[in-house]
């Protein structure tokens, strides 16, 4: 337990296993990091997946992308989009693929196919679930992802690359979610 009397990170996450694995398998090949992230939002589950199942338009909850197009698919499961980024990062643009996008147990995963940047193979999965939060029916998020570690680039980099670019998309999950008009 930290000061404020919630549960810290780590207990939380220790306390989602069953989650966890049911989940959030990814398979890890020798070459590849990965890693699990978790937000809680106090909104509603069906509130945040409102926005956490736009994968035609990301850009609404993620920071760093710019725009969206949907290059192939009727927007379930395969369609593919590309998503261009803003400009002050050192990558253009991604081509990913959607691989799940399940409305009842509120999940939705993608693969990154291609694209100007030095994220191969990136692959997410994003669950949410309803939790308490100080005595309300709030969400947990769990964001787990794997990548290929990128040549020159040591595991350890690539992990807090990766940590600060979903924390920061989680964030803006929140935000959007707990303001509900914005
Ligand atoms: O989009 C996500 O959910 C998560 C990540 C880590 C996205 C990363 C990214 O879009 C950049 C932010 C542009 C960073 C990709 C695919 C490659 C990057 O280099």
């Amino acid at each position: 337990q930290s000061k404020a009397g919630r549960p810290d990170f780590q207990s939380l996450l220790e306390g989602q296993q069953d989650l966890i694995c049911r989940f959030h398998k990814h398979e890890l090949q020798p070459h590849q990091c990965g890693s699990i992230l978790l937000q809680q939002i106090k909104a509603p589950v069906e509130t945040v997946w409102s926005f956490a199942r736009l994968f035609d338009k990301p850009q609404v909850y993620k920071s760093l992308i710019q725009t969206c197009d949907i290059i192939e698919g009727d927007g379930g499961v395969g369609t593919i989009r590309e998503i261009h980024l803003v400009s002050s990062i050192p990558a253009t643009s991604s081509i990913e693929r959607l691989e799940i996008l399940d409305h009842e147990q509120h999940i939705i995963s993608f693969k990154v196919l291609t694209g100007g940047h030095r994220l191969q193979n990136y692959w997410s999965v994003t669950s949410l679930h309803q939790h308490e939060i100080d005595g309300k029916m709030g969400t947990l998020v769990l964001e787990s992802y794997v990548v290929d570690v990128p040549e020159g680039n040591t595991r350890e980099e690539t992990h807090t690359f990766v940590d600060t670019v979903v924390r920061c998309n989680l964030k803006k999950l929140t935000r959007l979610s707990e303001h509900k008009w914005f």
